[in-house]
């Protein structure tokens, strides 16, 4: 009491010794906790392995940027809109959007201790023909493994509606961004074994969020699907998207204009399927709609 009095005398007289003040006890409480802040040991960039490559690492990073870039766009549409976004009902119906906002917030500003990334294929599985990439599972739940396929395939965010993309009528996996978003969402630290597969493929996904919307919001395909309809229609052709041909007719006003063009395809140009058919899976893999293998 006689310092509180005497520091609001102190105050009041003189301003100019506040800098004393300053460096002098008030980080005390801190120190009281120990020697670390609060979020000692916090891990803000994603992990990298040692096994891979310059190359290697700058794409997986170039990658995990644009990851980050797509979620945070999708975080703040839903921010922005709530549920006066029409994107927003189409894949997350009249849910509410809490659970989306954070499946996204936690890609952007979760704690990326318990995320590795690593290109040295303990498991063998980039052998197989079509893998991009998988899931480590029972072999290691914190890893993800990155093969050779996805440097030669996967693309930047900045080719969006271009050579032939759509979002109905193309792989999620196009886009290194939305690809290794689904990666992460396998990852405990992130997907919070909260986010998984309850719909396969765009007209799944399309269809989840009228028939069982609450699994909506934590759908990884949804997630990936939203992400890149909002981020198209926001960012890359602003107004318009490219949304590709639409359930029912209603939205079907946004692909008929035929100003796109060569990088608009006719609505009804089959995607290329990778040639998976013949692949053998791994027991505790599954093939995809669209040849994409995704391991658990
Ligand atoms: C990294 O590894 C890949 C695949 O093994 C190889 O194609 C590439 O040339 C390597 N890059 C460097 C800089 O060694
Ligand atoms: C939109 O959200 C509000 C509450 O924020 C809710 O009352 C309304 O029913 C929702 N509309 C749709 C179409 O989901
Ligand atoms: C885990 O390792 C075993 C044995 O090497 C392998 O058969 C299996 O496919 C691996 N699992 C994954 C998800 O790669
Ligand atoms: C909705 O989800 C529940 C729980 O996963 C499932 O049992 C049910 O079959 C689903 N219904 C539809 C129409 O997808
Ligand atoms: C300026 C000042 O008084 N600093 C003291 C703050 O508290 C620590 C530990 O209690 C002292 O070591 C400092 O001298
Ligand atoms: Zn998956």
């Amino acid at each position: 009491m006689e310092f509180f009095l005497g520091f609001l005398i102190f105050c009041a007289a003189t301003t100019s010794a506040l800098p004393a003040l300053g460096s002098g006890n008030l980080s005390k409480p801190f120190m009281n906790t120990g020697h670390t802040p609060w979020n000692a040991g916090g891990v803000t960039q994603f992990p990298i392995h040692s096994s891979c490559n310059a190359t290697q690492r700058r794409q997986i990073e170039l990658g995990l940027a644009e990851a980050v870039d797509l979620a945070a766009h999708a975080r703040d549409h839903i921010l922005r809109w709530r549920n006066e976004s029409e994107i927003y009902r189409k894949y997350f119906g009249n849910g509410p959007s809490m659970e989306a906002i954070g499946a996204f917030e936690v890609v952007v500003n979760g704690d990326k201790n318990d995320v590795l990334f690593r290109c040295d294929n303990p498991d063998g599985n980039c052998d197989l023909e079509g893998y991009a990439g998988h899931w480590r599972g029972e072999n290691g739940t914190k890893e993800t493994v990155i093969c050779d396929l996805s440097y030669e395939t996967r693309r930047s965010l900045s080719t969006m509606c271009g050579m032939g993309y759509t979002i109905s009528g193309s792989e999620t996996n196009t886009f290194w961004a939305s690809d290794l978003l689904h990666r992460l969402y396998h990852l405990p630290a992130i997907g919070q074994n909260w986010v998984d597969h309850y719909a396969d493929g765009y007209h799944e996904v399309i269809e989840l969020a009228t028939e069982n919307v609450t699994l909506s919001t934590h759908d990884s395909e949804t997630l990936q699907y939203f992400a890149l309809e909002v981020y198209a229609h926001d960012i890359s052709i602003p107004g318009i998207g490219c949304p590709g041909e639409q359930h029912g007719d209603k939205h079907e006003d946004e692909t008929g204009d035929a100003n796109f063009g060569e990088s608009q395809p006719s609505a009804t140009t089959a995607t290329s399927k990778a040639s998976s058919t013949t692949v053998d899976v791994p027991a505790n893999c599954h093939t995809h709609e669209g040849g994409e293998l995704h391991c658990t």
